[in-house]
């Protein structure tokens, strides 16, 4: 634990305070599948998932929450912290959070497809008919969705999101996240990956609407080999389908506590981060590592 206030926990990521206007944010090595947080940590998986955050702040430049991942300025830590922290974490503005996910769709999956097929539900008010399950869409949707307190986001509509934000911050919001999924997945096509879907979070800063929390990463984004694509079809997650199918093959029901992850799985689905990372930004992974002092 760090001596610095420690301000929220995620499922697999903490904030802490660093001064009055800026916060640590960390991205741990904890996984979580099927809703479950796994005992065991995927080393590394924190550092994969901060370092595509800093690509796409780095691509994207829009304005965002970023102030530094050096933390030379963070007077409480101790050595075997930095060492630690390296790699995994950033300093950032602290931003008024705005209470809604900013989704952005460009393909049928997941909870909107269930919705699709159900006869609709707030993410398919804008849907031609005759779509299957994974299909591309006409054009990318935003589909805000709120946290629900039992943990799982719950899609709004946008009559209800326009009601909750106003409508000037409500089409800000939408413009902001549409252009970030165009240029991400854009990007992300040159390198025969689709971005099938993304959530954003903006924040205001002394009157500026920041893009704040991790972005475009693989756990708050749905990733896709471009050459397993099939309209119609499941579609392997890029990175959580190796330790998905161990975990199917031992018969367990996705109740707490899960099984433990042999070695070999755990090594598994590291590689399978990293070559996340490499194939999504195109930079080599062990040069993140050494750059960041890690
Ligand atoms: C993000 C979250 C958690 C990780 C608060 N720049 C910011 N300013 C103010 N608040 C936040 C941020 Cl990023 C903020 N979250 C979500 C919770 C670990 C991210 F426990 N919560």
């Amino acid at each position: 634990m760090l001596a610095l206030p420690h301000v929220a926990s995620g499922k697999v990521r903490e904030i802490y305070e660093v001064d009055a206007s800026h916060l640590l944010f960390v991205a741990t090595d904890r996984i979580s599948a099927y809703d479950v947080i796994l005992a065991q940590p995927i080393p590394d998986k924190g550092r994969v998932l901060t370092g595509v955050s800093l690509h796409f702040f780095d691509l994207l430049g829009t304005p965002n929450h970023l102030v530094t991942t050096d933390l030379d300025g963070v007077e409480e830590l101790t050595d075997d912290q930095r060492v630690y922290l390296a790699g995994r974490s950033m300093v950032v503005r602290r931003a008024e959070v705005i209470p809604v996910e900013c989704v952005v769709r460009g393909y049928l999956y997941g909870s909107s497809w269930r919705e699709y097929q159900q006869g609709g539900g707030p993410t398919t008010e804008h849907l031609p008919a005759g779509l299957e399950m994974a299909d591309r869409l006409p054009e990318p949707i935003f589909t805000p969705a709120t946290k629900a307190t039992t943990g799982h986001d719950e899609n709004i509509t946008e009559a209800d999101t326009r009601r909750r934000l106003g409508d000037e911050l409500f089409e800000e919001l939408r413009r902001r996240s549409l252009e970030i999924y165009l240029r991400a997945a854009e990007y992300a096509a040159e390198r025969g990956v689709i971005l099938a879907d993304t959530k954003f979070e903006f924040g205001h800063a002394d009157g500026e609407l920041l893009l704040i929390d991790e972005v475009l990463t693989p756990d708050s984004s749905r990733y896709w080999p471009a050459d397993e694509w099939r309209p119609g079809q499941a579609v392997p997650s890029f990175d959580k389908q190796f330790v998905r199918d161990w975990l199917d093959s031992t018969g367990w029901d996705h109740a707490p506590p899960p099984p433990d992850l042999p070695p070999e799985v755990i090594e598994g689905t590291r590689s399978r981060y990293v070559e996340a990372y490499e194939r999504i930004t195109g930079a080599n992974f062990a040069d993140y590592l050494e750059a960041a002092g890690a």
